[in-house]
């Protein structure tokens, strides 16, 4: 006894001393302060019971074996008989059936992968239950047990129980085989392709135990920008031994297909969906997969898009392509989630036309298709309204796409906290189906009824040390897996847990969350206040360029968003002009129609409005529109502070991260500003208000800056 006390203050020590660089994310399972709360937890949880012995139960086992003595600093054994203090993790049905009549009743009413903790008697002991219908409901709950006794709570009387809302809640990767990663900011690749699938690395396990501990159940490994490789047999091999690894967590792998695979790997002379060949090759594929990945996912493509392979090619439909792929895979169970993200440089507003080419198909598409929609119709923006596709193909699944790496959210650098922007989406009003038709409602198919229900954030990892680069990024991963899983969560809550899992219970929380909250929204001031959006460097999408007219596409360029001249600035997008408002339902119209009377931050999302015009705030625009940039500056200048405030609180790593960081940001805010505002101050002819900081260069030299090697593009 004496040298297993001796060993876990060891243990404890070294935990403690190691310097904290962020590789154990959310799940650290710090030391739990001499505390009560200790003590409870010390009482409550004496030793672990698991029946059962699949792969996720011996997951379950092992986290479980991992957390409990490091949080708890105390040996907590595996025993056979219940005693106080048992807590038995298992499946409903290997529950001796004293515990499972307990049981019962709640986990009737969970779906196949919710789980039930619940605090209770058996056989005069008090005991901790952890339990579901199936073996990953079992790990969730062990998850969500551990969340509990990290973030301190009292786990006394538990008798909760909770199902996902959305079934396929997924990380799509954008990258690629060589390991660049598009648009990451994270360092290369996780996948290293070149060593498996003979070398299973151990990131490859802690992935999935991140996302098995906030329900992310689907990764689609590869970048949309396709490479056919990945379907030729070499690397499907590959791509078995991840979904081997990945399997025990509840997570199943899917691949991005390029379209003209049968082409480039199978040496057809055609991509035609609807040609007898290309139909056996894909049936062909589909099969090869399966035999060595019986639980493959299914297809994710981008077709016709940004120069991406498809049926248009062939004078064929969206719906004709993702069918073609949706049959092979269907006698498997697998399905095709097929992007809506697609623009034409002739369209008059590229905001209109992933309506205008998917709506006619709605009720097109073979019943294991998803139509996959980014959340706004332009692309990732700071803010957008939310996509006017969402609410208009009622006999469809669709399946709305965030993401989660900051392409124009700062990049790398920008403390970001994405969760108010996901909210905003999902609490949005489509009225598709009459008041509260939110754009939640339609990913979790309780609006239309459908069973195929997902949500898909673009990732956000790389090889970086810390898994997400910038320190508060893991922040965005976590709270898009815990919204995926319930929506109805709130972004202070979900920034909570995270902040507490993350830097410890302390003093230090509210303050970090109020850094948090308030971030999204400087954001959107320093660079795209007002409804201003891709108004960013061509290409790389870093910093502000919104004099740009060069691109090789109209719609690639600043100017064609933000429509700045002497009279006014926006997007004139209501029936006057392009007419892009009228793909929203009547009750949204009305909300945007009116310049006067359409909120400010979508503003010129929607109207051409002069220099002068009147803003709610009593402002014209011109003054308004310095004023938001100049606040989102002071907005960043006050996350410093709030930084500098907590520092005691914060191991003094992350601390001085976190702190450049800041810095940086803070320049960048005042770059954005001071290039945004020169600029579009030679277009008004009117000057930045006196009192008001001035930039400290001419647009000239804004303008020349340039950056041949921004990461990500
Ligand atoms: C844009 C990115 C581009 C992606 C594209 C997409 O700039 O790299 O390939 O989206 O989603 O945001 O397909």
């Amino acid at each position: 006894m004496k040298k297993t006390k001796l060993l876990i203050l060891f243990l404890v020590c070294v935990h403690a001393a190691l310097a904290e660089d962020g590789y154990k994310m959310w799940l650290r399972y710090a030391p739990i302060p001499t505390s009560t709360l200790l003590q409870q937890y010390r009482r409550q949880i004496t030793g672990i019971i698991i029946y059962g012995n699949s792969p996720t139960l011996r997951a379950a086992r092992e986290e479980l074996n991992t957390a409990l003595p490091a949080m708890l600093q105390s040996p907590i054994p595996e025993i056979k008989t219940l005693r106080n203090g048992a807590l038995i993790a298992s499946p409903l049905s290997s529950l001796p059936s004293a515990l499972k009549s307990i049981a019962i009743k709640e986990v009737q009413q969970l779906d196949s992968t919710g789980y039930l903790l619940l605090s209770t008697t058996a056989n005069g002991k008090q005991i901790t239950l952890i339990t579901a219908k199936d073996d990953i409901g079992v790990l969730y709950g062990v998850f969500a047990l551990l969340r509990k006794i990290q973030t301190q709570q009292n786990i006394l009387q538990l008798k909760e129980w909770s199902s996902p809302k959305i079934k396929l809640r997924l990380l799509n990767h954008w990258d690629n085989l060589n390991r660049y990663v598009e648009r990451g900011y994270a360092g290369i690749s996780i996948w290293n392709w070149h060593t498996l699938p003979s070398y299973i690395d151990q990131r490859y396990i802690d992935y999935a135990r991140f996302n098995a501990s906030i329900g992310i159940n689907g990764t689609v490994l590869n970048n949309v920008n396709a490479n056919a490789t990945v379907l030729t047999s070499e690397w499907l091999l590959k791509v078995a031994a991840i979904a081997n690894t990945l399997r025990p967590y509840g997570i199943k792998v899917f691949l991005s297909a390029r379209f003209s695979a049968p082409i480039e790997i199978g040496h057809l002379s055609t991509a035609d969906p609807l040609n007898d060949s290309v139909r056996a090759w894909w049936q062909q594929k589909a099969k090869e997969i399966y035999q060595l990945i019986p639980d493959f996912g299914g297809f994710l493509v981008k077709a016709n898009s940004e120069g991406q392979p498809g049926p248009q090619s062939y004078h064929r439909t969206h719906a004709d392509g993702a069918n073609l792929l949706a049959d092979a895979l269907a006698p498997y169970g697998g399905i095709v989630m097929w992007r809506a993200f697609v623009y034409d440089p002739k369209a008059t507003d590229r905001f209109k036309q992933a309506y205008e080419e998917f709506t006619p198909l709605d009720g097109s598409f073979h019943s294991n298709v998803m139509v996959q929609v980014k959340n706004g119709p332009i692309d990732f923006q700071p803010r957008e309204p939310f996509s006017p596709l969402l609410g208009a193909m009622p006999k469809t699944p669709l399946l709305p796409e965030f993401q989660l790496t900051q392409e124009y959210l700062g990049q790398g650098t920008h403390l970001v906290y994405m969760s108010p922007l996901f909210r905003e989406v999902l609490q949005s009003d489509t009225y598709s189906n009459g008041p509260h038709s939110t754009v939640a409602a339609i990913a979790d198919g309780s609006l239309l009824h459908h069973q195929l229900t997902a949500i898909a954030g673009v990732s956000n990892i790389g090889n970086e040390r810390n898994w997400t680069g910038h320190p508060f990024g893991q922040a965005n991963w976590y709270a898009f897996g815990r919204l995926a899983w319930d929506h109805s969560l709130s972004s202070e809550n979900i920034g909570k847990e995270w902040i507490q899992q993350t830097f410890g219970c302390n003093q230090a929380t509210d303050t970090i969350l109020s850094m948090m909250m308030g971030s999204r929204e400087t954001l959107v001031n320093y660079m795209t206040p007002l409804g201003l959006h891709h108004i960013m460097g061509n290409g790389h999408h870093y910093g502000p360029a919104p004099w740009s007219n060069h691109a090789p596409r109209a719609d690639w360029d600043p100017v064609y968003y933000h429509r700045a001249d002497s009279n006014g600035i926006g997007f004139d997008r209501t029936a006057t002009g392009s007419g892009a408002l009228l793909q929203y339902q009547p009750a949204v119209q009305q909300l945007y129609a009116d310049s006067n009377k359409c909120e400010d931050k979508f503003l010129l999302w929607f109207h051409h409005v002069s220099w002068q015009h009147r803003m709610h705030s009593g402002r014209t625009l011109w003054q308004e529109l310095c004023f938001k940039y100049n606040e989102g500056v002071m907005g960043v200048r006050h996350m410093q502070q709030q930084w500098n405030n907590i520092k005691q609180y914060i191991n003094q790593e992350q601390f001085h991260q976190v702190s450049q960081l800041l810095a940086l940001q803070e320049q960048e805010a005042v770059w954005w500003r001071d290039a945004c505002l020169s600029y579009f101050s030679t277009i008004s002819r009117l000057a930045i208000p006196v009192g008001m900081e001035q930039p400290a260069h001419s647009l000239q030299y804004y303008q020349q800056l340039h950056f041949p090697y921004a990461p990500g593009n």
